[in-house]
């Protein structure tokens, strides 16, 4: 047990350093490490020292405080030069002026417009489209079968679905989703050059750009012409906010809920007892959305917050100027919050609702609607259409893809049976 008002040994400070591993040999190793390592743990990333926060309760508390903001100028490694543009996470960080990087009243600002828009009323006008986009590529999976049967679940169902569904939403014609596509898939991976990373990021600065001029020219139906035009409290957002919202959403739209699709259909194949239950309607497909959310967080880690003052948190203090991360995938295997079986997939847990996997706080994920409705619909159709889908290779094989923040797999092949 943990006895806080007990003076802390040595041992129960932590093993200290946990490192992060950017090859995600081991990720359920790491996850536990981290929680070993206590409430607050001081991680390296890269080569960069940060704290981060392993605790359900702690993080709750955390998002809500204002002395942590986003903007990277409150970082003293930072500003003092000994974190620079070199470091492969900097794009996580120094990602533009948006909703994402932004704190207080400017970002009710920046925000208002887009969680208006993602509201689950809202949302069921979309519906039908993403059911269609699902239907077509159900049978996209069809024809994909190789001669031994075999198709990447991944490639041709996770990935492209939400990257049409936010297309769609953000006005990006899908003509470019195949390089979008291949775009982000280098901005996250460990194995591209940074000098790589950052000349795509340019690139996509400039893609981004030009589609906001293009919309502000000739508005359309979709989310970044509402940002263009919207006047929260007779202020228009800049092109530069426009931009930085659009990337934000383009980003976090695609990436985490191919994260939520892949890690549900891998749990529940896992699991059949499970899926038995969810196939014969005795528990809802919300509930393996829920459990999913919780066990196999999308996002692993969250970069980053800065103290703008001393911050107590138990035994230790995050010092003015350092930096704190959210380790959701830790927070979702919570002893306290979730129970002594906490590391078990199971969508009858009582606290399958009680995880924080969308954040907490002004930052809360605004798509976190849209991501339900999206696996809501993908999971039972897919299911649905292949009842007798399984993996085409043993669960041990699939491997993670070399990116730090995200619970992202490389491929994942199934006989769609
Ligand atoms: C990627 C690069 C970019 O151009 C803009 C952003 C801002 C939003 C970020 C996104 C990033 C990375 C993935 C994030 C997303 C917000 C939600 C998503 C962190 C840095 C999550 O993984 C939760």
């Amino acid at each position: 047990m943990n006895c806080p008002h007990t003076a802390a040994a040595p041992a129960d400070r932590g093993a200290g350093t946990v490192v992060i591993d950017p090859m995600v040999q081991d990720l359920d190793g790491e996850t536990a490490r981290l929680r070993d390592a206590g409430v607050l743990a001081r991680i390296d990333l890269l080569g960069v020292p940060a704290w981060t926060v392993t605790r359900h309760a702690e993080a709750r508390r955390l998002l809500l405080d204002a002395r942590l903001v986003k903007d990277i100028d409150a970082w003293d490694l930072w500003r003092s030069g000994a974190v620079t543009h070199a470091w492969p996470l900097i794009g996580m960080i120094d990602a533009g002026r948006s909703m994402f990087t932004v704190d207080g009243a400017e970002h009710r600002r920046l925000r208002t417009k887009t969680s208006q828009a993602l509201t689950p009323r809202r949302l069921e006008a979309i519906r039908p489209e993403i059911e269609k986009f699902t239907q077509e590529l159900l049978d996209a999976l069809d024809a994909a079968q190789g001669d031994d049967g075999v198709v990447d679940l991944k490639a041709v169902f996770a990935q492209p679905l939400p990257m049409r569904v936010v297309g769609m939403l953000m006005g990006v014609d899908e003509s470019r989703h195949a390089m979008l596509t291949r775009q982000y898939k280098a901005f996250f991976s460990m194995l591209t050059p940074q000098d790589e990373r950052l000349a795509l990021l340019a690139e996509l600065d400039v893609f981004y750009t030009d589609l906001v001029r293009e919309k502000t020219a000739r508005p359309t139906d979709d989310l970044t012409s509402a940002l263009i035009l919207a006047e929260e409290g007779g202020e228009p957002l800049t092109e530069e906010e426009v931009v930085g919202n659009l990337k934000a959403m383009v980003a976090a739209g695609h990436e985490t809920t191919i994260g939520l699709v892949l890690n549900a259909v891998r749990a529940l194949l896992a699991h059949p007892d499970q899926l038995r239950k969810v196939l014969a309607g005795e528990v809802g497909w919300d509930a393996v959305i829920e459990e999913t959310l919780r066990w196999d967080t999308p996002t692993t880690h969250l970069l980053m917050r800065f103290a703008t003052e001393d911050i107590t948190v138990g035994d230790e203090v995050i010092r003015k100027g350092e930096g704190l991360v959210v380790s959701y995938r830790a927070i979702g295997r919570d002893i306290e919050q979730h129970g002594a079986d906490a590391d078990a997939f199971d969508i009858t847990r009582p606290t399958r609702n009680r995880h924080m996997t969308f954040g907490h706080g002004p930052h809360i994920c605004p798509g976190a609607a849209l991501s339900r409705v999206e696996a809501g619909i993908a999971l039972p159709a897919l299911f649905t259409r292949f009842p007798g889908l399984c993996l085409a290779v043993p669960d041990e094989e699939i491997t993670r893809l070399p990116v730090m923040t995200q619970n992202d797999m490389t491929a994942f092949p199934v006989l769609l049976g």
